[in-house]
């Protein structure tokens, strides 16, 4: 299968990437997840059963008829190199978040850093802001990615279960599909 093009889920420890490929691929994924051994680590108990250790492969049909392959990276820190040796080659780049938790704006201003940092181009990334609180505005999110050079971002609160939510996600993350290139790769 010949794609257009990638669109990479990059982010946290168990934000929900692999879920997300899941949810919005039309074809079999090609999965590298091994028993976690972090979950435990850092909870003392298996929050998650297991971890994505490389990449896993999925399959998405814009709504214009390209395929594109959507490719979720393994969120454990360890696994640096995995990302920045995709990241590069990617049409798009979506940032998982937890939307709930103590440090989520911090950590959307961590990644958004270290993404940018890579080299990544504003105009292909996006944000997707998982788990956020009833009612709770994405501002301060928004405001994160601002201050590392990102203003244009896309930010939008996403469930990685739902598929119309993650086509949404990568919708924009292709700027309505204006980024996907238009001869075959
Ligand atoms: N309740 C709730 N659960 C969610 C939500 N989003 C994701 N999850 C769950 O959180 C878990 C996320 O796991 P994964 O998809 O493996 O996460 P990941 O980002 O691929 O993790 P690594 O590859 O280990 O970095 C899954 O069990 C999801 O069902 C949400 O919005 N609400
Ligand atoms: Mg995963």
């Amino acid at each position: 299968m010949t794609h257009r093009g990638q669109i990479s889920f990059v982010g946290p420890f168990g934000v929900g990437k692999t879920t997300a490929v899941r949810a919005v691929s039309d074809a079999d994924v090609v999965e590298t997840e091994a028993r976690s051994t972090a979950a435990v680590l850092k909870t003392g108990k298996h929050t998650k059963p297991s971890s994505t250790v490389g990449l896993e492969y999925g399959e998405w049909k814009s709504p214009s008829g390209v395929r594109l392959a959507v490719v979720g990276t393994p969120g454990q820190a360890r696994f640096d190199e995995v990302r920045r040796s995709v990241m590069p080659r990617s049409t798009a780049v979506v940032l998982w978040l937890f939307g709930h938790h103590a440090e989520a704006v911090l950590d959307a201003e961590l990644w958004t850093q270290f993404i940018l940092e890579e080299g990544v181009p504003a105009r292909k990334l996006a944000v997707a802001v998982t788990r956020l609180e009833p009612g709770a505005s994405l501002e301060p999110f928004e405001a994160a990615v601002r201050t590392y050079g990102g203003d244009k971002v896309p930010v939008l609160a996403a469930d990685p279960r739902v598929r119309a939510d993650v086509e949404a996600v990568l919708i924009a993350s292709t700027r309505g599909g204006r980024s996907i290139p238009v001869t075959a790769s």
